[in-house]
């Protein structure tokens, strides 16, 4: 019997219609993979004493699949311990990153999750956030990254959650996507992620909500998506090197958003793999950051993990770098606090000193204009307060870190400072 001759046509129409829906997804193909050994290298040897840095790592570890029992089980130690003990000190996202690291491709650590109610707990810590930005001015306790992850979170892990508060909380014109007016791309990219997630439960059936809740969450999806494309830069990459990786996998994962003339995709990976060459990611929560979505991986792919085949491990000949033994030399620079008045001095530091050693340097010479406190985080030091001046989010206030006027794009622990730079710390709004 012969087949009518337009069905061919029809599978031809269903095809495109079907793969236009499907993720248009750029990865580091096999023969490259050893340009990933520094990101891997990172990882494997890094100490894990924070839980969410070892959640963070943990989750990406999953979904990139890194079969390496040793380091799972080291990092689940870690991620398990805070979701023992500590949950009610958590702040929301953390909890959120834990809970996915936990029930990333089904593992048998699901039932942790179910154990210790980690879902409910997550709710609970979610409507905080909530209600503290209906009493302070519309700021959430943390932020819109980590309110993302919480919404990604619940949408992964059937917690519940209401579409209608996402569709409005996530409204792109919302303060909490700009930071100094400046657009957050890593906040944009999380919040794709999340919105993605509950628009496929919406469109699923599987979760009540009127039409309308699906449309505005879609135009919130394009809007971030165009304006995470503004942020391209000429060598391709979205927002910064830091920011890179969460705005793949947001675009991986909304590609119906925009044309593919819009986003050179070779291109991006292309420079992150020269940056990862630089040592730019030498951080773990930096590579694991970068790390799914150069294996075309995004955080909602947790419940749909398959096993790699090949291996990062292919043994390169790794170029041996002598560092000439050299007698310490010095540099000094000019280091500045500003509040509302300036105060500066000249401090000199050990050549490859970062940030932090100078505001070191300096309280040592006066506590009372230059001393600081600070707390340790999965980005290193974080600067909390200087002169007894504590950052909020409630007000938005935070101490930016600044050479020659510009705002640096690492923290006080990891930018290392040259000789005669104006270094300063300045009190600021976001
Ligand atoms: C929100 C946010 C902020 C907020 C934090 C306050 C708040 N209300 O949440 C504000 C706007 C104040 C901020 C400030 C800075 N940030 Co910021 N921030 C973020 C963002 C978008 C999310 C962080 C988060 O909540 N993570 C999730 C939770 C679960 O993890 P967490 O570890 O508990 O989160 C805390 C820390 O991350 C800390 N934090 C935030 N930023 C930074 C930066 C550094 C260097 C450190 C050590 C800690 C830190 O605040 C979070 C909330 O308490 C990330 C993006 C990303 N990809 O991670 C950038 C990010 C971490 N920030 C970055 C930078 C560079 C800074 C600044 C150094 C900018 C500057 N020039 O001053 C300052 C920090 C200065 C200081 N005082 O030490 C970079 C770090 C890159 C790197 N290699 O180190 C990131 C990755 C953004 C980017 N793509 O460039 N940030
Ligand atoms: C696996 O992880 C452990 C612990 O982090 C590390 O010591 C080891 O070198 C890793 N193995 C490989 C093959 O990377
Ligand atoms: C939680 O935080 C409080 C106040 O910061 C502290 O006193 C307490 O020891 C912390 N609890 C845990 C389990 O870390
Ligand atoms: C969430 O619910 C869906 C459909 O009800 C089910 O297929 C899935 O396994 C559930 N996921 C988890 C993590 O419980
Ligand atoms: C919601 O979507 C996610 C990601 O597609 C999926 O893993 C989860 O099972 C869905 N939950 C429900 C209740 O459909
Ligand atoms: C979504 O965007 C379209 C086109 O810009 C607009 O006509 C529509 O009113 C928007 N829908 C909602 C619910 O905001
Ligand atoms: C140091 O920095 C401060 C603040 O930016 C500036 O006022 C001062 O002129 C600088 N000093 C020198 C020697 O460059
Ligand atoms: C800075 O000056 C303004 C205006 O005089 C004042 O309202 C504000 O409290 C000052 N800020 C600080 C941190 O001293
Ligand atoms: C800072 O101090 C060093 C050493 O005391 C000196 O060589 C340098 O000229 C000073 N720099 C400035 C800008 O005052
Ligand atoms: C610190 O600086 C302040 C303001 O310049 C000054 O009044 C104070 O005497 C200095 N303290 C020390 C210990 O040098």
């Amino acid at each position: 019997m012969r087949q009518p001759h337009w069905l061919p046509l029809v599978g031809l129409l269903l095809f495109s219609l079907i793969s236009s829906q499907v993720c248009t997804i750029c990865e580091v193909s096999k023969e490259d993979y050893f340009r990933l050994k520094p990101l891997l290298n990172t990882i494997v040897k890094s100490k894990y004493t924070g839980a969410t840095k070892a959640a963070n790592v943990l989750l990406s570890v999953r979904v990139v699949g890194i079969q390496n029992q040793t380091l799972e089980q080291r990092l689940l130690q870690r991620v398990r311990d805070a979701g023992e003990r500590k949950v009610t000190n958590l702040t929301s996202g953390q909890l959120a990153l834990i809970t996915m690291a936990l029930g990333a491709c089904h593992s048998h650590d699901e039932n942790f999750i179910h154990d210790h109610h980690l879902i409910s707990q997550l709710e609970n810590k979610f409507q905080a956030e909530i209600e503290n930005m209906e009493t302070h001015d519309g700021n959430p306790l943390t932020n819109y990254y980590q309110l993302s992850l919480d919404v990604l979170a619940l949408c992964l892990f059937n917690g519940s959650y209401s579409a209608t508060k996402v569709a409005e909380i996530f409204s792109p014109e919302n303060k909490n996507f700009y930071f100094g007016g400046q657009f957050s791309v890593d906040t944009g990219a999380l919040a794709i992620l999340a919105l993605t997630c509950v628009k496929r439960n919406l469109t699923n059936g599987k979760i009540r909500a009127g039409g309308k809740d699906l449309e505005r969450i879609s135009n919130h999806t394009k809007a971030l998506v165009n304006k995470i494309l503004l942020e391209r830069k000429e060598d391709g990459l979205l927002g910064n090197a830091f920011s890179t990786g969460n705005a793949m996998q947001a675009l991986f994962v909304s590609s119906e958003y925009y044309q593919e003339s819009e986003w050179n995709c070779q291109e991006t990976l292309n420079t992150v793999l020269k940056e990862i060459s630089q040592g730019t990611f030498g951080i773990p929560i930096a590579a694991a950051q970068v790390f799914p979505a150069l294996m075309g991986k995004t955080y909602l792919d947790v419940n749909s993990c398959v096993p790699r085949s090949g291996n990062f491990n292919i043994p390169i000949p790794l170029p041996i770098t002598v560092a000439p033994l050299k007698p310490p030399s010095y540099i000094s620079v000019n280091y500045s606090v500003r509040i509302n008045e300036t105060y500066d001095t000249n401090v000199t530091v050990r050549h490859g000193s970062v940030f932090l050693d100078v505001m070191e340097q300096a309280q040592k010479q006066n506590k009372t204009v230059f001393g600081f406190t600070m707390v340790e985080s999965d980005w290193g030091p974080y600067i909390t307060s200087v002169q007894g001046l504590k950052a909020s989010s409630n007000d938005r206030t935070y101490w930016e870190l600044l050479s020659g006027g510009k705002p640096l794009s690492q923290g006080a622990g990891n930018y290392v400072v040259r000789e005669g730079e104006n270094l300063q710390v300045r009190w600021s709004k976001y």
